[in-house]
């Protein structure tokens, strides 16, 4: 009964916080060019075949995907913060060969640490040309209802929560024990580096695939 209470007093002031957050830093998005022909859009949780060149401010290229490296083309997951915010937040509703331009403040890029060639507190530019959309093995939204705390992992206790939303949502009394152990074997098959969380990324990823 207490801990009831408790976590209906905890999830009371998630609410009360996340309400009054500071607006987030934003993404100044510049569309270079959009093909004629757009079948999607690219939405979270697509996978995304993207080509980049990044420059600093002073319009230095840090770096281009095209000559730099083993100059491939990258394959991501949009909306999982495999990439920098920016890029999430500066990549969605894009049709395949469509380019952008994407200048990401900070706070949405490498921050106050930096990484590699950038340094700290960089604001950087991105040119980004989309090459191809597949859809993503699993959905980004149906993580994110998983993830209660937002802490983009989830804990056993919110496997647990949702496996009995869903037992109640398809009109099945809730069995405790049986949710104690279809969250265990969902551990066992999902949470690959054992650290007893199943990241964005490890549910994302249909460990067979890799
Ligand atoms: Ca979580
Ligand atoms: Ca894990």
């Amino acid at each position: 009964m207490l801990l009831a209470v408790l976590s209906c007093l905890c999830s009371s002031l998630l609410v009360s916080v996340r309400g009054g957050k500071l607006p987030e830093a934003e993404v100044e998005i510049d569309v270079l060019h959009r093909p004629f022909l757009c079948r999607r859009k690219s939405k979270y949780g697509d996978l995304l075949l993207v080509h980049q060149e990044v420059y600093f401010e002073n319009g230095t290229m840090v770096y281009t995907s095209r000559t730099d490296g083993d100059k491939h083309a990258m394959w991501f997951t949009l909306g999982i913060r495999e990439v920098i915010k920016g890029w999430d937040k500066g990549l969605q509703d894009m049709c395949s060969g469509e380019q952008r331009k994407l200048v990401v403040p900070p706070a949405l890029a490498y921050g106050k640490d930096g990484k590699g060639k950038i340094p700290p507190e960089s604001t950087l530019t991105f040119v980004v040309s989309l090459l191809d959309i597949k859809n993503g093995p699993r959905s980004h939204e149906s993580f994110q209802e998983m993830d209660l705390n937002d802490d983009w992992r989830l804990s056993k206790q919110e496997v647990k929560v949702y496996l009995r939303k869903e037992f109640e949502r398809h009109g099945y009394p809730p069995n405790d024990t049986l949710h104690e152990n279809m969250m265990e074997d969902i551990f066992a098959k999902e949470d690959a580096n054992k650290d007893g969380f199943i990241s964005s990324r490890e549910f994302t990823y249909k460990h067979d695939e890799l």
